[in-house]
């Protein structure tokens, strides 16, 4: 493997106009074509990229690209940057709508602004089985860690040995899997995610595209996945994709039906906050108590209003 110390940086202005923007060739200098270990100038890995790694997984198991493309159809205008646009304001909500692209979350979420208990995504509850057959394929994802970034799978391993087994893939230091479909990321960096951990990126390829190439745009170093490839990486750090595109030009959401182009991303990792979740049998029981308190309160609420409306006067009521 081709070890590479990086020593030199983008300009930090010139990052910063490239924050959410889909990238293009020229912003890379260096493409990785064999296997890899890229650190940064202070000695911490920024990537290791394995080609093939999973492509014998890949051919024993056909039922993990099933399962992977029959995710194409979930959609979110909730991954800002990543969409490679700005988030713009919902009329009448306090929530903001960036583009909506083909990346689904799957596996599990800790609470956070709206949802007051830790979960499985919706998709992950309704298809326990399809989940499961996903682990032939994070479990040489994790093992892979283990191997290249040893530290940073020991980190990522303490948090889970703290978590509740509900949430974490067994056999894996993972507990939330994002699975993307044909679209270019913008650039962006990764929110939510162990910072002492790291990231297991693997691309399943189909069609004649060109572009969709992973780039770490401050360290202009780029990795063109091909199918079965896998890339452990710091996700904390700036990354995106070149913009997609069919020989003859098509670059949107048609791609997969002019050259049967799809490329699918699935970025395995752990959330930091799930250690604080109890078990799920003991968070539904939480969240089915707080929906009651919530349904009592709307009703209280209605009848307040209505006596406010209709009822005698509190002055009346007093006397
Ligand atoms: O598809 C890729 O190469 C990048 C995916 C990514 O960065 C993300 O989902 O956050």
């Amino acid at each position: 493997m081709t070890e590479m110390r990086l020593r030199s940086r983008a300009a930090p202005d010139a990052v910063a106009a490239q924050v959410g923007k889909v990238l293009g060739d020229i912003d890379h200098d260096v493409l990785l074509t064999g296997p890899a270990r890229v650190l940064m100038p202070d000695g911490r890995p920024l990537c290791v990229y394995l080609p093939g790694h999973l492509s014998p997984v890949l051919e024993r198991r056909p039922e993990v690209y099933e399962v992977l493309h029959s995710l194409r159809n979930l959609k979110t205008d909730n991954r800002g940057l990543a969409s490679g646009t700005r988030r713009r304001p919902i009329v009448g909500q306090q929530r903001t709508r960036a583009k909506r692209i083909a990346s689904a979350v799957i596996g599990s979420l800790e609470t956070a602004q709206r949802q007051t208990y830790c979960r499985l995504t919706a998709w992950t509850g309704d298809h326990l089985s399809e989940y499961e057959q996903l682990r032939h394929l994070l479990l040489p994802m994790s093992s892979a860690l283990s191997e290249h970034v040893p530290d940073r799978f020991a980190a990522q391993a303490l948090e889970v040995a703290k978590t509740h087994r509900d949430y974490v893939v067994p056999g894996t230091v993972f507990s939330t899997v994002t699975v993307n479909n044909t679209y270019p990321t913008g650039v962006h960096q990764d929110a939510g995610d162990l910072a002492a951990g790291f990231s297991a990126l693997a691309v399943l390829r189909r069609g004649d595209y060109a572009g969709g190439r992973l780039v770490f745009p401050e360290w202009r170093v780029a990795a063109d996945l091909r199918d079965g490839d896998l890339i452990l990486m710091d996700a904390h750090q700036w990354h995106g994709n070149t913009a997609m595109s069919c020989p003859h030009g098509l670059k949107d959401d048609r791609m997969r039906q002019c050259c049967g182009a799809e490329r699918i991303s699935v970025v395995a990792y752990f959330r930091e906050r799930m250690t604080g979740c109890r078990s799920l049998a003991e968070e539904t029981r939480r969240a089915e108590a707080i929906a009651e308190k919530r349904n009592q309160f709307a009703n209280n609420l209605t009848e307040a209003d209505l006596h406010g409306a209709k009822g005698p006067s509190p002055q009346a009521d007093r006397a």
